[in-house]
């Protein structure tokens, strides 16, 4: 039902939208046979010159079970929307598939950094990149995600994946997403974080694998200032020898 609105561009959409499609279709049912039944008695008993309205108490058997018996088929509805609602949470949230890449994401007023794995596949290297509201990823592949907030409560939100994720300050707070649909989709902040809130979005970029190489080659930072980098590292441990030596 909600694919029909919203593309599902993760593995684990396609069970979000069950859980969705049950609880409405079970708690739709329930709404209309309620008011149907409502306007049924309001109609049937309407008043009449020639009745006299009864007071009831709700003390006899048969008015009892006509109060327990929806009672206990709607206390087992709630269990079990319970029990597919775990089975979902632990899916999502629990069970973690081993990464392929990562990524970590960086929630501030008002707006996303994205610190892409780079070439190596690996975080908090010099092949880093990072990148303003431009989340770049490769379809088919598990990504595991930290989110962090340097200032207040975000709410990290990508629609086609069914992904939302508080961000709260002080906490590196993990996550996965494994994208399966190509295309260009919404990243939205979903917690209100102050003036400019409603304008906290990005986008998010899915690809083939092949885009995606493209993409890390021309946007890694320069072999050259990579060098550099060791280079002067060279440099400075050499003056700092001959310091301590001289
Ligand atoms: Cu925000």
């Amino acid at each position: 039902m909600l694919e029909k609105l919203l593309p599902a561009a993760s593995t684990y959409a396609k069970e979000i939208d069950w859980l969705f499609d049950f609880i409405t279709y079970l708690v739709g049912f329930w709404f209309f046979l309620a008011i149907g039944v409502f306007f049924y008695l309001v109609f049937r008993y309407r008043r009449k010159p020639e009745e006299k309205a009864q007071y009831i108490t709700g003390e006899t058997h048969k008015q009892k079970m006509a109060i327990e018996v929806p009672h206990y088929l709607i206390l087992v509805c709630d269990l079990a929307i319970l029990i597919f609602t775990f089975v979902v949470w632990h899916q999502v949230k629990i069970d973690k598939p081993p990464a392929e890449d990562e990524v970590r994401i960086v929630a501030q007023q008002w707006a996303w950094t994205f610190y892409h794995s780079g070439a190596d596949g690996l975080l908090g290297t010099d092949d880093d990149i990072a990148k303003v509201n431009e989340l770049h990823v490769k379809a088919d592949t598990v990504y595991h995600y930290t989110l962090q907030s340097p200032d207040v409560m975000h709410s990290f939100s990508v629609p086609v994946f069914r992904l939302k994720q508080d961000a709260i300050p002080g906490r590196d707070i993990t996550g996965w997403f494994e994208p399966n649909l190509q295309g260009e989709w919404d990243i939205q902040c979903a917690e209100m974080c102050g003036v400019a809130h409603g304008i906290m979005g990005a986008r998010i970029f899915v690809k083939s694998e092949e885009d995606h190489a493209a993409w890390i080659a021309a946007n890694s930072p320069p072999a050259q200032s990579a060098n550099l980098i060791a280079q002067n590292t060279e440099n400075d441990s050499q003056a700092q020898e001959d310091n301590t030596n001289g």
